[in-house]
């Protein structure tokens, strides 16, 4: 996590140090402006979480961008479907990597399925609507308009058509880094991710296809925030990964439309921030703000194997709206570091998550548990990541808080009742064991196969009374109460 600094070389050798970590470099030599350019070159594009090949040495050169918008429908979470407006077909769209001299033609086409005319306002670009007013395309039709790259730094790219907040709520936003001459210090691995709100007329979770919602837009209140669109973008066999003593470089970026982020990572300390995207580096930061319209690129060698949990530390957004994504680390143990002990106290929820994922890649998804071991096993897992936090370890749960699920007699005694409150959440008084909780538990967005595996663990577990919950009784709960999960949510 740390970067060697050797301090005690004194001032001169501070300062050299200081200028090498120095990414975007402070030589103001030559005019940007000036910077000739070598041939021209068609650039390479990515979806997230990828990103191009770094710059590196190579000259200035014509770079020619050909990003194409599709209006697309995706899935938000499991279940629910939302018309995506894209560049280059994911959100965030594509990934833009040039260099400072750069001399970019960007041909912005608009697909001829696509039913709106779009633009493009790129933060990177010195000119009128950042490329906003010369942009404007029809469906079917292509426009052409050039820059030169004058600033090193991330930038955000978004549409700006009006209304300008839908078309950025929908998902028409992106990167465009601009790196310095000689590009940016290597690093083992480089990813994208950009957080981004939206507003469905559905609660979180609810089912089936959402439309954009302009009054919850205006009001400022998402129903998901999330990670490179969509819940679970970047978990389970889609994390990101890195190994033990690798260094991670994250490009972070906020679309917005409304919040900030207060980016986290779980158990790493970003040993370099490029604070807002551009020069400034801050060092041994625990959390950094993303603005929406906004970036930062972070970076941390990652010394210890494990899960970690990105979030935005706006934690109710984390989970109960989306904003978690996870990186795994291989490789041994390194008890020096972190010793491995399970900590107790208010933030169980967070050191929780990271202790209790699945150690094998992609089991939970990949092998459909048909006997009843199987199901618990499966389970297991599910219940490490989702119930944990709350109900705890041993289903003990937390006083005046979260009510037992070990001997519950509420759970006991009807599994139709525990099917629904992972399906649809629960709120209002309820008596558990004699005791009387008044709480809320979100609904938890699993699969019907899921929440069969998770339960059955949970009656197979602790005292209890060993249902075995299947697929179909999910499935069957989950036609019946649709209205519950409104009244949760409104
Ligand atoms: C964010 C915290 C949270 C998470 C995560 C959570 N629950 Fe709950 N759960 C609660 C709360 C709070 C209640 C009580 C709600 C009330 O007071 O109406 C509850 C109640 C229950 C109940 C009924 C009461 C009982 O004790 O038998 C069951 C069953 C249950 N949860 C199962 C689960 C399972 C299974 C998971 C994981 C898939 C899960 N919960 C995840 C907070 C949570
Ligand atoms: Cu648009």
């Amino acid at each position: 996590m740390k970067t060697k600094l050797k301090i005690a070389a004194g001032f001169l050798a501070l300062t050299a140090i200081t200028v090498g970590l120095f990414s975007f470099g402070d030589k103001d030599t030559t005019d940007p402006s000036k910077i000739k350019v070598e041939g021209e070159m068609v650039a390479e594009l990515t979806a997230p979480p990828f990103v191009p090949k770094p710059v590196g040495n190579r000259a200035a050169t014509k770079l020619i961008v050909n990003m194409e918008i599709k209006e697309m429908e995706g899935e938000m979470a499991d279940g629910v479907k939302y018309t995506y407006w894209t560049f280059g077909g994911s959100v965030p769209g594509s990934f833009i990597r040039t260099r400072i001299g750069d001399e970019v033609q960007f041909h912005l086409k608009n697909h001829p399925d696509n039913k709106l005319p779009h633009n493009i306002d790129l933060h990177a670009v010195t000119g009128p609507g950042g490329g906003a007013t010369s942009s404007l395309v029809a469906p079917g039709h292509e426009k052409v308009f050039n820059f030169k790259c004058l600033n090193p730094g991330l930038y955000v790219y978004h549409c700006a058509t009006a209304p300008v907040g839908m078309h950025i709520a929908n998902g028409m936003y992106g990167l465009i880094l601009v790196e310095p001459e000689g590009g940016l210090p290597p690093v083992d691995k480089e990813y994208y991710i950009m957080q981004g709100d939206f507003y469905t007329k559905g609660a979180y979770g609810e089912q089936g296809s959402q439309p954009f919602d302009m009054e919850k837009a205006i009001k400022e209140q998402p129903d998901y925030v999330v990670f490179n669109g969509k819940v679970g973008a970047l978990t389970g066999d889609k994390a990101i990964t890195a190994k033990k003593g690798e260094t991670v470089r994250i490009y972070m970026g906020n679309g917005g439309p409304n919040l900030v982020s207060s980016f986290h990572v779980i158990g790493e300390i970003f040993d370099k921030v490029n604070i807002e995207g551009g020069h400034l580096i801050n060092k041994d930061v625990q959390t950094t703000l993303v603005p929406a319209g906004g970036s930062a690129i972070v970076e941390f060698k990652v010394d210890v194997p494990g899960t970690f949990i990105l979030v935005d530390h706006s934690i109710f957004r984390a989970f109960n709206k989306g904003a978690i994504g996870m990186l795994k680390v291989d490789g041994e143990q390194e008890k020096t570091i972190y010793s491995g002990t399970v900590q107790e106290g208010i933030y169980l929820a967070e050191g929780g998550t990271i202790q209790n994922m699945p150690k094998e890649k992609g089991v939970a998804k990949s092998t459909v548990a048909k006997t009843v071991p199987e199901q618990v096993k499966a389970g297991k897992e599910i219940y490490g990541r989702t119930c944990f936090a709350c109900h705890q370890s041993e289903g003990q749960g937390i006083p005046n808080a979260f009510p037992p699920l070990a001997k519950s007699d509420y759970l006991n005694a009807n599994p139709k009742k525990a099917i629904d409150a992972v399906l649809h959440g629960l709120s209002g008084e309820i008596t558990v064991n004699g005791k009387k909780y008044n709480s809320v538990m979100t609904s938890q967005n699993l699969t019907d196969e899921e929440i069969a595996n998770v339960l059955t663990y949970v009656y197979n577990s602790w005292g209890n009374n060993k249902t075995n919950v299947t697929a179909p009784m999910v499935k069957n709960q989950r036609g019946k109460v649709v209205a519950k999960a409104k009244d949760i949510h409104e």
